[in-house]
């Protein structure tokens, strides 16, 4: 019998390799162009069988039991909604070095990882050839960003991981019955195969592993891997395509949070922010008023003003110390009866718990990200195997979080008042500065963006690495476009948000941090009554800062704590020294990148003319007593 749907000859072909009851599902697909390919790849990697996700009760449960039967995923015996993921003792973080973007003949992306489309589509394609075989392949459908939103992207995830797509259907809004109404919508494909796995359930070959990303096409292509920022197609594979649309069409997406800070009244202003891994991302989006987003957001212009959506609905975060002091409603979430979450990396003890280290309670044997676990455990070179791994991470839905904003819903997002850069910086930046205009922030917050990558030694500087906007990884365009798009998106608009820098890492002569981590609430309030006008600040060479009247008042009521005049010229004295040599290693890095805008270079050479005459006039280390209020 003929297959009804649309797209009939693509379907018929289809028929061997799936029930009539999933053939049904697919057949409702509206896109004959989406049907077909996935007729290709199916006749390539020649799947067993196919599941489509259609985000019905039944379908969603359907992949939370496979991933348990495909041995993916290890059911806590304490909570049917809590499972264990282990990624394999090789594929725990993102793979750097076989990530690449797609690129034309001879086109080459300044410090960004590429590779010529037709020969890496050549290579990975071979390494697809019947990589399916004897196993289930799940189709699923999601939006990325609220339904039913001018700012929503589309994608398709096919993959043989139930992992992966349980992942998505926690971290995403399954969107299946968009693609069966609407055949216009443009759309991001994601291949992915976990490949052969061995008998603890790792990808095999990773020698094989590959990312590769095609921004002309939208598609990503993944594989012998599971780290989930290697394979959950939405998470970081959709950013590279999501900056290349962007950069095309002139609107901006971020790897950024979104939160909201309250003032007096119903006020509420929303500020968005980029740090790098490990430098208070997460925590200041938690410890903020209200929170829409918490890793990537999509900013355009409607009617002359920034707003910004959140493309997720969960969070991929770090499990890596999350304990019931410091982080109680993060703990709370991943200890309680009723929520749905997947752990990975941790440690799966004999008795069927999940622990990581900040759990309470000591570890018992078990298994891990490396296999069999007992206390004591070493590896071959003879060092301690931790029960956990430092990147071990929990997947989990936004809306357990009790100051989620309903606004994540919201088609037309949120008004942006300001964007926040952060970094891991033990000497050059305060706690909190504001640039004097949106293309100052740009070049000397974002694209100034870098981060100490060890603080293991007391009072050493650690190395800085270069991470421009916390993007760096996620660019498919050179960062040189990068900022001639922010420049270009500014210009658009009524009225640009305003820039801001923080730095919760500065230190003392004696090594130890300066300020305390719910400090931060004191720097979003200070930057949320900024927004609205009610202060005024300092000025320095390096933009404006806070007066210290305005601190005391704002520690006091938002912590109950007492700010001395001494901390207070300790943290935000100007070190000009520190200021010139960072220009100077960020002036060096964009010398080399030819389509820097050249607004660029005469703002860093400003920025640079004002800390050299104020050295002139106050020396190196400038106290903020003795500056000018703007
Ligand atoms: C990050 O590293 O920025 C993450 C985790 O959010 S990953 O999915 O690995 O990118
Ligand atoms: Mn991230």
């Amino acid at each position: 019998m003929e297959t009804q749907g649309f797209c009939t000859e693509s379907l018929n072909a289809l028929k061997p390799y799936m029930s009539s009851r999933e053939l049904g599902k697919l057949a409702r697909i509206r896109d004959c162009s989406l049907v077909e390919w996935i007729r290709q790849v199916v006749e390539h990697l020649k799947p067993s069988s196919i599941f489509i996700n259609t985000g019905s009760e039944e379908d969603l449960d359907y992949i939370r039991r496979r991933a348990v039967e495909n041995k993916e995923e290890y059911v806590s015996s304490y909570n049917q909604l809590h499972t264990v993921h282990f990624d394999g003792v090789r594929d725990l973080a993102r793979d750097r070095g076989n990530t690449k973007i797609m690129t034309g003949k001879g086109v080459k992306i300044p410090l960004v990882n590429s590779g010529e489309r037709e020969e890496l589509k050549k290579e990975v394609w071979e390494i697809y050839r019947d990589i399916m075989r004897g196993k289930e392949m799940f189709i699923g459908f999601y939006c990325f960003g609220p339904r039913g939103s001018p700012f929503t992207l589309y994608g398709v995830q096919v993959t043989d991981s139930a992992y992966v797509v349980h992942s998505e259907n926690i971290l995403y809004r399954v969107c299946y019955d968009e693609f069966t109404r609407n055949d216009r919508i443009e759309y991001m494909r994601f291949l992915h195969s976990s490949g052969e796995r061995d008998e603890n359930g790792w990808s095999k070959n990773i020698s094989k592993r590959r990312i590769y990303i095609d921004p002309e096409e939208m598609i990503t292509y993944s594989v012998n891997t599971q780290y989930a920022g290697n394979t959950v197609g939405l998470k970081k594979l959709s950013l590279r395509l999501c900056v290349y649309k962007g950069f095309r069409e002139g609107w901006l997406c971020e790897h950024m949070f979104i939160i909201g800070m309250k003032g007096s009244g119903d006020r509420v202003a929303y500020f968005t922010g980029a740090f790098p891994a490990g430098c208070g991302k997460t925590s200041t989006a938690l410890i903020a008023d209200l929170v829409v987003g918490d890793d990537l957001a999509i900013i355009r212009n409607v009617d002359g003003v920034a707003r910004a959506v959140n493309p997720e609905v969960g969070m991929f975060g770090i499990i890596d110390g999350v304990n019931p002091v410091d982080d109680a409603e993060i703990y709370k979430i991943l200890t309680s009866r009723t929520s749905e979450v997947i752990f990975a990396n941790v440690l799966y003890t004999e008795d069927g718990d999940v622990w990581w280290n900040g759990k309470e309670g000591a570890p018992k044997p078990g298994v891990n990200y490396a296999g069999e676990w007992w206390p004591g455990k070493r590896d071959e070179n003879g060092n301690p195997i931790p029960p956990s791994h430092p990147n071990a991470r929990f997947t989990t839905s936004i809306f357990y979080l009790s100051r989620v904003d309903p606004r994540i819903n919201d088609p037309m997002g949120v008004p942006v008042s300001g964007m926040i850069f952060g970094g891991r910086d033990s000497d050059t930046w305060v706690p909190v500065e504001e640039a004097f205009d949106w293309f100052h922030g740009i070049v000397t917050k974002g694209a100034s963006l870098e981060s100490e990558r060890t603080t293991a030694v007391l009072g050493q500087a650690g190395v800085r690495e270069f991470n421009p906007f916390a993007i760096l990884d996620f660019l498919s365009i050179s960062p040189g476009a990068f900022i001639d798009l922010h420049f270009r998106f500014a210009r658009e608009l009524s009225q640009s948000p305003k820039v801001y820098g923080v730095n919760y890492f500065l230190r003392g002569e004696d090594g130890r941090f300066l300020t305390e981590k719910v400090d931060k609430r004191v720097w979003l309030r200070w930057m949320e009554k900024r927004v609205h006008g009610e202060l005024d600040a300092v000025e320095t060479p390096t933009g404006y800062i806070p007066i210290y009247s305005d601190l005391v008042d704002l520690f006091n009521k938002e912590l109950g704590k007492e700010f001395p005049e001494s901390l207070y010229e300790k943290l935000f004295t100007v070190r000009v020294k520190q200021h010139l040599d960072k220009i100077e290693r960020i002036w060096r890095i964009y010398a080399e990148i030819p389509d820097t805008p050249a607004l660029f270079f005469s703002i860093l050479k400003e920025e640079k003319q004002r800390l050299v005459n104020a050295r002139n006039r106050f020396g190196d280390f400038i106290s903020p007593f003795r500056l000018d209020r703007a």
